[in-house]
C-alpha cells in the first residue's frame, strides 16, 4: 500500500464509523471494558472491522481507545495492557489485509494532569508512552488520538508518541462543545496550534458535534494550521428515546458537509459515536467525483503562531507587533523576589491578569531570582500564569532544566527565551524546542559577544535558523531579538538595531524582536526616548516588543502605531 501520508495528498480517505457503540449492539454489557473483547469477544471485534472494509472504510481504526493503563485500571486490566493493545492491532490487521490502513486508536486516560489534577505530566507521558509502544510494535500504519477533552493530556499523548516514532502518522482529535471550545475552555484555534507543534501530521476533532458543528470547528482550526484536517463527527446530536440513548442522524446527512470539508483542506472523513457500516458506504460513495489533490495552504506563510488553554497570539507579516510583557522578572523588584524564594505566587497572578488586561499578548515568566530552585519555580510560575489568564507564555531562563521544567507545566506552545549564537546554547536549547513544540527567541549575540554591526548580528541570526532547521524546527518558529543597546553609551547603536530588524526581515524573512527601553537606560526622559524608539523599530518591521504594558508612553506609541502602519484597519484602540 502507498504509505498513508502518501496517499492523503493523492485522496480525501474514508475512516470507518463508531466501535463503542457497535459493540454495544453486539455484545458489550454496561460497565465492561470494551477492550477487553480483543481477549474474550475477538470475532465481534472483527465483525465490526470487516463491514466497514466493505462499506468501503479506507482505515479501521483498532478497538484500543482506552487502552491506556490509567483506563485499563478501572477494570483491574492494567497487567494485560501490552496483550489487549497487540490483540487489537492483530484483529485490524487481520480483516485489513492490504485492503485498508489500520490506526491504532488513543483515547483519554480520565484523569487531568497537574495542577487541575494529580498526575505530573511525567507519568501521564509514561502511560501514553507505554500504549503507543504496543500498538507500534504491533504494526498500526499511524496513530489516532480521540476525543481528548483536555489539551494539556493530548499534547502529553503527542509527545508520548513521538518519542516511540519520531515518524509514525499522528492524527490528533480535540472534542468540542456547541459553544466552541472544549470542555475545559480551549478554543479550536489554540488546540491546532498546540497540536501541530507537538508534531501531529493531520488535526481535527472527533465526537461531540454532528457534521455542522465538526465543520464549523474546522473552519476555526484552519485560521490557525496548514496541516490536513480530520472531520468525525457523531451521526447527530444523541437524543434519548425510552430512556436510550439514540444518534439520529441519517447515513446522507452525513454527507451534506462533504464539499465544504473537502475545499477546506480536510484529507480523512471518518464517523464517531452512532456511525454504522451504511453511514459509512453513504460517506464513500458521496466522494465519487470530488476528489482533489492536496495543496498546502499558504496563509501563514511567515507567522509565529503561539498558545495556552484559553487563547492563542500570532507574531509575524499583518500582525499587530506582540506585546510581550515584562514585568514577571525579579531584576530591581524585591517583593517579587521574596515572592519566589518563599515559593508565593501572588506577585505573578496579580502581574499577569494586569498586564493581559493592559495589552499584553504574550507574558514573559523570569524566575531568576538568587538562592532558588529555578526549575521548580518555573513550574509554579507557569502553573500560576497559565490558569490566571489565557496569554500565552515566554519562558525566560538561561538555564536549560527551569526551561524543560517550564515546557511540561505548559498546556500550549510557548516561547522560548531564549537562545543565542553560542555553539553550546545551540546545542542544549533547541532540542528542547523541538522535543516540547516550541518557538523560540534567537539572541544576535554569542561567544564574542554582541557585534556592532546590523551584519554581524544578520550572521548570527543565520547562524541560529541554519541549526534550527537541522533540528526541523521551522523559520517560522524562529524570532530575532536584534538587541536594544542603551544610547546613553554611543547615539549610533540605535540606528544600527534599526537597521538590523530590516536586514533580518529582507534578508532571512524571519520575525524580530526587541526588548524596547534598554534603549533609554542612563539617561533623563526615558519615557520620551523609549517611545520614540519604539514608534521607529516598529516603523522598520518590528514584530514583537518586551515592555511594560503599564508604561502609558509606550502602549499610547505602540496604539498610534498600529494605525499609521496599518495593523489596526479599523482603529479598534481608540
Ligand atoms: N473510536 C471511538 C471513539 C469514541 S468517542 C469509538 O468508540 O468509536
Amino acid at each position: 500500500m502507498t504509505p498513508f501520508l502518501e496517499a492523503i495528498q493523492e485522496r480525501v480517505l474514508i475512516l470507518d464509523g463508531a466501535m463503542g457503540t457497535m459493540l454495544q449492539e453486539r455484545g458489550l454489557r454496561p460497565g465492561q471494558s470494551p477492550e477487553e473483547l480483543n481477549l474474550t469477544m475477538p470475532d465481534v471485534v472483527a465483525s465490526v472491522h470487516r463491514e466497514y472494509i466493505e462499506a468501503g472504510a479506507d482505515i479501521i481504526i483498532t478497538n484500543s481507545f482506552g487502552g491506556s493503563r490509567f483506563k485499563l485500571a478501572h477494570f483491574g486490566l492494567e497487567g494485560r495492557l501490552a496483550e489487549i493493545n497487540a490483540r487489537a492491532v492483530e484483529i485490524a490487521r487481520g480483516e485489513a489485509r492490504g485492503r485498508a490502513y489500520v490506526g491504532g486508536s488513543m483515547g483519554p486516560t480520565g484523569q487531568f494532569v497537574e495542577p487541575l489534577g494529580e498526575v505530573s505530566f511525567d507519568r501521564m507521558k509514561e502511560s501514553f508512552r507505554e500504549q503507543a509502544e504496543a500498538l507500534v510494535s504491533a504494526g498500526v500504519d499511524l496513530i489516532s488520538l480521540e476525543t481528548f477533552l483536555d489539551i494539556k493530556e493530548c499534547r502529553a499523548a503527542v509527545i508520548a508518541i513521538r518519542e516511540v516514532s519520531p515518524t509514525i502518522p499522528i492524527i490528533a482529535m480535540m472534542t468540542f462543545d456547541d459553544n466552541g471550545r472544549s470542555v475545559l475552555g480551549t478554543p479550536p484555534e489554540a488546540a491546532a496550534i498546540t497540536l501541530a507543534a507537538a508534531g501531529v501530521d493531520i488535526v481535527g476533532s472527533n465526537c461531540g458535534l454532528g457534521v455542522e458543528g465538526i465543520h464549523d470547528i474546522l473552519v476555526r482550526m484552519r485560521r490557525v494550521t496548514s496541516l490536513p484536517l480530520i472531520s468525525q463527527a457523531n451521526a447527530g446530536l444523541p437524543i434519548l428515546k425510552d430512556g436510550i440513548t439514540v444518534f439520529p442522524g441519517t447515513p446522507r446527512e452525513m454527507t451534506d458537509y462533504h464539499d465544504r470539508l473537502i475545499s477546506l483542506g480536510v484529507r480523512v472523513i471518518g464517523g464517531c459515536c452512532g456511525t454504522t457500516p451504511a453511514h459509512i458506504r453513504a460517506m464513500k460513495e458521496a466522494l465519487a467525483g470530488r476528489q482533489q489533490v492536496w495543496q498546502e495552504p499558504t496563509h501563514l506563510e511567515g507567522m509565529t503562531l503561539l498558545s495556552c488553554r484559553g487563547g492563542w497570539t500570532a507574531v509575524g507579516p499583518g500582525q499587530k507587533t506582540a506585546i510581550i510583557g515584562e514585568r514577571i522578572n525579579p531584576t530591581g523588584k524585591k517583593l517579587y523576589s521574596k515572592e519566589l524564594q518563599e515559593g508565593k505566587v501572588s506577585y505573578i497572578r496579580r502581574e499577569a491578569m494586569e498586564q493581559a488586561q493592559l495589552g499584553a499578548t504574550l507574558l514573559d515568566l523570569n524566575v531568576g531570582a538568587p538562592g532558588i530552585d529555578e526549575p521548580v519555580a518555573m513550574e509554579r510560575a507557569v502553573f500560576c500564569a497559565s490558569g490566571a489568564v489565557g496569554v500565552p507564555l515566554v519562558l525566560d531562563s538561561s538555564s536549560p532544566a527551569a526551561l524543560e521544567a517550564g515546557l511540561k507545566a505548559a498546556d500550549g506552545k510557548v516561547l522560548i527565551n531564549s537562545v543565542s549564537g553560542e555553539a553550546k546554547s545551540l546545542s542544549r536549547v533547541l532540542p528542547l524546542a523541538k522535543k516540547y513544540g516550541a518557538a523560540l527567541i534567537g539572541l544576535t549575540l554569542d561567544a564574542k559577544g554582541i557585534p556592532d554591526s546590523a551584519e554581524g548580528r544578520l550572521a548570527i541570526a543565520r547562524r541560529i535558523r541554519n541549526a534550527a532547521r537541522r533540528q526541523g524546527i521551522p523559520d517560522q518558529d524562529i524570532i530575532i531579538d536584534c538587541l536594544t543597546l542603551t544610547v546613553s553609551a554611543e547615539q549610533k547603536r540605535a540606528a544600527e538595531t534599526l537597521r538590523t530588524i530590516r536586514l533580518v526581515k529582507e534578508k532571512l524573512g524571519l520575525s524580530t524582536v526587541l526588548g524596547v527601553s534598554n534603549i533609554s537606560f542612563g539617561l533623563p526622559q526615558r519615557p520620551l526616548i523609549s517611545s520614540s524608539f519604539f514608534s521607529m523599530a516598529m516603523a522598520a518591521g518590528l514584530d514583537a516588543a518586551i515592555i511594560n504594558p503599564r508604561e502609558k508612553a509606550m502602549m499610547d506609541a505602540w496604539r498610534s502605531a498600529m494605525v499609521l502602519l496599518n495593523r489596526d484597519p479599523r482603529a479598534e484602540a481608540f
